[in-house]
């Protein structure tokens, strides 16, 4: 760590932004002395979080992008990732007697700023400056959707799918992408065997185009199961530690992850046969997910950073898919510009308001506001922002308030509700925002 920045400050008015790894990390701003959200206790540290991400009280920490607001007129300073989509340092940010004195692990650019709009105004001239050189065009704008995660978890079944489809068609709801979301295949890596709950998952996909409405899949394609086939078929797929054991990506769905290593030729051939049958299927919309594994530290078959192998992984998908809409979730966010149509830029919302035991990267409408307030600069910039899915049933506590979240900051617009639990509000909310129109970019301050 060198340092970089020193900046007079107040300790009482000025606030430092973080900027976190991935879609599910907590990005927001906090006071001097405020302890941020970072949390690197149990199983979610490796999944939602980058390396070690201890949240000392005075150490802020942001990944590849970090913001100091003295907020007393003065400029609003944006240390970034010099190459964005090749390095990402750690940036940390200290106070120290009236200064945030401000560290990273490798190039950064530091920038003054003393336009308009706050720190969301300064990080989207940076944005705009990135876009420039890497000669990106603007997003393609994202189709409505409908998903069946937050209704139906991972208990989905076809007949769930069937009666959605049909009451969308009943209900005249603009929805352009059905999406079934995990619990279509019967494990994690094997995504090309179907759970007991689905008869026929290409039979399913064909419904949806015969009703008129684009066919999207979920898939965690970079991560392997340790109940999975594929784990016990190819666990020289895997990327590895020094120790030559698989590397860890964490663990969900009751079973220990690992990682497949877009390097290997094996593994590429086994990514290019499944994309290569969701293509037939007639699937044009892939939420790609936990694709941080395709990141993590580690031995590949060819000697790449991480980021190399990433990104590699990434745009085998996008060749494989071709102009197939792309959305980004559970993705590192630098390293995905340029790849991905749409990104999820927070963690997921859930019914209930605040996460049970207080980690920001679990599901709650708080995490996901604070993210998607954080990271309004991207939209219209790296990609389409995605909120995360609206949910408007009864039973969401502060429903009007999610609502308008999605309302101000929701580039791709998904609703993710068994629409036979809407009532008339939920019903005329899902409708509206489904239909209106997505600004180019979002204010916020
Ligand atoms: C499917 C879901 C949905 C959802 C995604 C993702 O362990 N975790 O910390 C964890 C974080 C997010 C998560 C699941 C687990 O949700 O964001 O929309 O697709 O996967 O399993």
């Amino acid at each position: 760590m060198r340092t970089v920045a020193e900046i007079s400050v107040d300790p009482d008015t000025a606030e430092v932004h973080e900027q976190g790894w991935q879609s599910w990390s907590p990005s927001t701003r906090y006071r001097i002395g405020e302890r941020p959200h970072r949390w690197i206790h149990g199983t979610h540290r490796i999944v939602c979080y980058r390396g070690d991400a201890d949240p000392t009280t005075g150490v802020f920490r942001g990944e590849g992008l970090l913001a100091v607001d003295p907020r007393d007129g003065g400029p609003v300073t944006v240390i970034a990732a010099a190459d964005p989509t090749a390095t990402v340092p750690t940036i940390e940010a200290s106070y120290v007697d009236g200064r945030v004195v401000v560290r990273a692990d490798g190039d950064v650019v530091v920038r003054l700023d003393d336009g308009p709009g706050g720190v969301q105004g300064s990080y989207a001239r940076w944005a705009d400056q990135v876009v420039a050189d890497l000669g990106l065009t603007a997003p393609r704008p994202a189709p409505t959707t409908w998903c069946s995660w937050y209704q139906y978890f991972t208990g989905v079944t076809e007949a769930d799918v069937d009666l959605n489809l049909g009451l969308m068609a009943e209900l005249e709801l603009p929805v352009d992408v059905v999406q079934v979301d995990d619990g279509y295949q019967q494990e994690i890596g094997d995504w090309l065997v179907p759970s007991g709950r689905f008869a026929d998952v290409p039979g399913l996909f064909r419904r949806i185009t015969d009703h008129g409405r684009r066919a999207g899949i979920w898939t965690a394609p970079f991560l392997v199961g340790s109940r999975s086939r594929t784990f016990a078929e190819h666990p020289d797929w895997l990327v590895r530690d020094d120790d030559g054991g698989p590397t860890s990506a964490g663990a969900n769905w009751g079973q220990d992850l690992f990682a497949l290593d877009t390097t290997h030729p094996g593994a590429v051939e086994y990514l290019r046969e499944v994309f290569t049958a969701f293509q037939g299927w007639g699937i044009d919309f892939h939420k790609i997910d936990f694709i941080y594994a395709g990141a993590l530290p580690g031995r590949r078959h060819e000697d790449v950073t991480p980021i190399e192998a990433y990104r590699r992984g990434v745009e085998l998908i996008r060749d494989c898919v071709g102009d197939s809409y792309l959305l980004g979730c559970g993705a590192p966010q630098l390293p995905s510009i340029g790849l991905v149509d749409a990104m999820r830029v927070s963690p997921d919302i859930a019914p209930v308001h605040a996460p049970a035991d207080g980690d920001l990267s679990q599901p709650s409408q708080r995490g996901a506001v604070l993210n998607g307030v954080s990271r309004a600069f991207q939209h219209g910039r790296f990609w389409v922002n995605d909120p995360d899915c609206l949910i408007t049933r009864p039973d969401v506590e502060r429903r009007e308030e999610w609502a308008e979240h999605v309302s101000r900051f929701g580039g791709l617009r998904g609703a993710s509700d068994g629409l036979d639990k809407l009532d008339d509000w939920a019903l005329e909310t899902t409708r509206a925002l489904l239909g209106a129109a997505v600004p180019r970019h979002f204010v916020a301050s």
